[in-house]
């Protein structure tokens, strides 16, 4: 049993998106590709309220890209993206969305951000992803998606954590890269926490 997850493949992530990841729409011809050679396809969605605090826009004076504390944690700025119901909220128009049999919706209490798939920034409170995964028995988790050195970064390394077997489809992912090197450092921090690095000529040969 092989389970693929797509993180945020949203319209906010690509280019003409709020919060635009470079060639974030490049990787959606290869994600559809490769969902034909999985048994299981799951899909996380940011899904912020309006107003939610990790938008520049919620802090009068602060800016895209500054670093605030919000509710006890360090948390950048970003322009307002994935709000709920918002057309920038849903998925690439091209993505095939008909394998997805779970969408696992974070970031939706306005407190407090989460990169992750499985929980808050805080770790405060779960999504339910690691307990639709166990529910069933999924043990090894294959992850693409956007962005590499933000929302896919943190759902590797809490899905390592968690004890899944993971893969990173490193092709078949884009990132934010805020600073030079961003993605380059990513992939080194989920390697080094035991994540797989393939690409997805690996997955279609
Ligand atoms: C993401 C920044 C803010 C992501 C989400 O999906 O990587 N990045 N919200
Ligand atoms: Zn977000």
């Amino acid at each position: 049993m092989k389970t693929l997850l797509l993180v945020d493949i949203q319209n906010d992530f690509v280019p003409g998106g709020a919060l635009a990841v470079k060639e974030g729409d490049k990787i959606v011809p290869l994600v559809n590709a490769l969902q034909n050679r999985f048994d299981r396809v799951v899909a996380t969605k940011d899904w912020h309220p309006a107003g939610h605090g990790s938008f520049a826009s919620s802090h009068p004076g602060r800016k895209v890209g500054d670093i605030i504390e919000l509710n006890g944690l360090s948390q950048i700025l970003w322009p307002d993206h994935c709000i709920q119901n918002s057309p920038g909220a849903e998925f690439h128009p091209h993505l095939d969305t008909t394998h997805i049999e779970k969408v696992i919706f974070k970031g939706t209490d306005p407190g407090i951000d989460s990169y992750s798939g499985f929980y808050d920034n805080g770790r405060r409170k779960a999504t339910g992803l690691k307990q639709y995964l166990d529910a069933k028995g999924v043990k090894r988790l294959y992850v693409c998606g956007l962005a590499t050195d933000y929302c896919v970064k943190f759902t590797v390394l809490d899905a390592l954590a968690e004890g899944f077997e993971t893969y990173l489809i490193e092709d078949a992912c884009r990132g934010v890269e805020l600073n030079r090197g961003d993605v380059a450092r990513a992939l080194d921090e989920m390697k080094a926490g035991g994540c797989h690095i393939i690409s997805s000529a690996e997955l279609l040969a």
